[in-house]
């Protein structure tokens, strides 16, 4: 039994997620973990709502409440929607939480004894109207380049060029449309990225088990040079910079760490939050010094958060000289697409989580996300693929084939696993092609492949279906009873089979298909099973209500119309 530590991007705290977020980081993480659980292993998942920053300041002041407030809320939104898709996080913590404040401090502090930190001093952008220095892209005003007249402080929308926000002609503050700006000293932490730029390219080579597109980014980075990084906002909400006595730091009062030094210690802070509710131990699944040397720690992510956990994390973890377990494995994700283009919060295109399950239980979304998902390139969300994936492989493949033989014992063999006959090459075929097949399944989910283990199960219910086929116990049964009962007996096992290999992808449906011919061993099965025999004779079964409903076209229409498909 191997000790698996599995973390997903946190999600950021504005907002409920939409499929994209979902397809890239928290479901495959939540398909690992429920395969590693399902083969015995000891799985901690863990996740969390990445709450600071400016995003979670303006968020909370558009909604008109206290950002403790607002993300108490959020939280709980971005909870209810992990638990309704299934996401089976051992915890799903907060970076607002008191661990990652001490532990966020506790690093910072170990930073610069080492010399890996230092105080510089900025010329920033100042509202004196909102009271706050603005960052970059909260700087509007007239692009030197295009007129535009809307250009952000980082970037103009309209020519594309980037900008410094001094740049821009007319500048006001996008918090409160005032143009009684100034420019002002601030003093900063700064992360000495160049001192530690050795250390994790020497750490990077060493990672064998990344994924290439994880090993190129990072490898982009570390060739494109890093670069010494503010880690200090003037913010009010987030983590806040402290001196060696734990009160204000002298000349940086009031300054906050920035979100994205915070957000990746939350991984060991939610891991806290963890022990201290469920009475575990965390430091042994962090600290090589204290447990940690034989745990797998694997990370899931979207594409762009990888320098992020290629580069800025491990910066903190091997600067601040103590033993922490870092990544074993990671695995990055493209984007799912809408149509041609981005989904869009504020243009209100594509699919939320909660819209989702408005529309279709879980494992539908789950499906299609996993088999179809953006894993080695982009993909593109469409309903039409949606559909198909869920009328063809769902509904035509799996929900029949359970419903068909299920039906057919109850109707024709009194509703129980029928004795009587002897398996023959037909089984012996299946059996061996079986074989290869939950070989083929097991190879690539294990390898972190989701599509090909997706379609590895596609196969598996395929086999099943050819298998009904050929036997034919319905015309079987006019002639030769014990064949037709070998038939459907090995029909049934193959649901129990199935029901195990729901697990990952399925969970909600793997109870219900394992609920029809009375199986309770939802493990995951080896190549070498012995799933034939696994139902006792006599046993009772029950056909399932509908397993999978079919989209019918006029369905498509409509959601197509309702969130705006097609039109990108
Ligand atoms: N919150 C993802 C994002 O908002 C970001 C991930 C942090 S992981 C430590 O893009
Ligand atoms: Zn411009």
């Amino acid at each position: 039994m191997a000790r698996i530590l599995i973390t997903s991007a946190l999600p950021y705290i504005n907002g409920i997620k939409h499929l994209g977020n979902l397809a890239g980081s928290m479901l495959p993480a939540d398909v690992w973990a429920r395969f590693k659980r399902a083969q015995g292993h000891d799985v901690l998942y863990i996740c969390a709502t990445d709450e600071h920053g400016t995003p979670a300041e303006l968020a909370a002041a558009a909604a008109g409440q206290d950002v403790r407030t607002y993300c108490d809320e959020q939280h709980a939104i971005q909870k209810r929607a992990g638990d309704a898709f299934g996401l089976s996080y051992d915890w799903f913590g907060r970076s607002s939480s008191d661990a990652n404040r001490r532990l966020t401090q506790h690093f910072a502090a170990a930073l610069e004894a080492n010399g890996f930190i230092e105080e510089r001093v900025d010329r920033m952008i100042y509202s004196v109207d909102d009271a706050r220095f603005l960052p970059d892209r909260y700087v509007e005003g007239t692009c030197p380049h295009c007129a535009y007249e809307k250009a952000r402080g980082d970037q103009c929308d309209n020519c594309g060029r980037l900008l410094d926000p001094t740049d821009l002609i007319n500048p006001y503050s996008a918090v409160s449309g005032s143009r009684n700006l100034e420019v002002r000293d601030t003093r900063h932490l700064y992360l000495l990225q160049t001192k530690l730029a050795d250390r994790i390219r020497a750490w990077v080579d060493s990672r064998t088990d990344w994924q290439p597109l994880a090993r190129s980014i990072a490898f982009k980075h570390l060739d494109e040079g890093l670069i010494d990084r503010g880690i200090t906002r003037d913010l009010k909400w987030g983590v806040p910079v402290v001196g060696p006595d734990g009160g204000p730091r002298p000349g940086l009062e009031g300054k906050v760490f920035y979100v994205w030094f915070d957000a990746p210690i939350e991984y060991i802070a939610a891991t806290e939050e963890w022990a201290t509710a469920t009475g575990g131990s965390w430091r042994d699944w962090w600290r090589l010094d204290e447990g940690a040397d034989d745990v797998r720690y694997v990370q899931f992510m979207g594409k762009d958060n990888v320098a992020c956990h290629t580069v800025s994390f491990p910066a903190t973890l091997l600067g601040s000289g103590e033993p922490w377990k870092t990544v074993d494995t990671l695995k990055a994700f493209n984007w799912l697409n809408w149509y041609g283009g981005k989904f869009s919060t504020s243009q209100g295109r594509g699919v939320f989580m909660d819209q989702a399950l408005e529309l279709l239980p879980a494992d539908y979304w789950r499906w299609y996300l996993t088999a179809y998902g953006p894993e080695h390139a982009d993909a593109a969300f469409t309903w039409e693929t949606f559909q198909g994936a869920v009328n063809k492989d769902l509904a035509d493949v799996l929900g029949n084939f359970v419903n068909r033989i299920v039906k057919f014992a109850e109707s024709k063999f009194d509703g129980v696993v029928p004795s009587g006959g002897t398996p023959g090459p037909v089984e012996a075929k299946l059996e061996a092609d079986m074989a290869a097949v939950l070989a083929e399944a097991t190879a690539q989910f294990e390898a972190m492949e989701f599509r090909k283990g997706a379609q590895a199960l596609r196969a598996a219910w395929v086999l099943g279906n050819e298998y009904l086929q050929e036997a034919a116990p319905w015309t079987a049964l006019r002639t030769d009873r014990d064949r037709a009962a070998v038939g459907v007996r090995t029909g049934l096992n193959l649901v129990a089979l199935f029901a195990r290999l729901a697990v990952p992808v399925l969970p909600f449906t793997a109870g219900r298909i394992a609920a029809t011919v009375g199986a309770n061993d939802l493990s995951w099965p080896a190549a070498d099973t012995g799933w034939t025999t696994a139902l006792p004779e006599g046993r009772p079964v029950q056909a399932p209500e509908v397993l999978f409903r079919k989209i019918e076209d006029a369905l498509v229409t409509e959601w197509a119309a309702r969130f705006g498909g097609g039109e990108g």
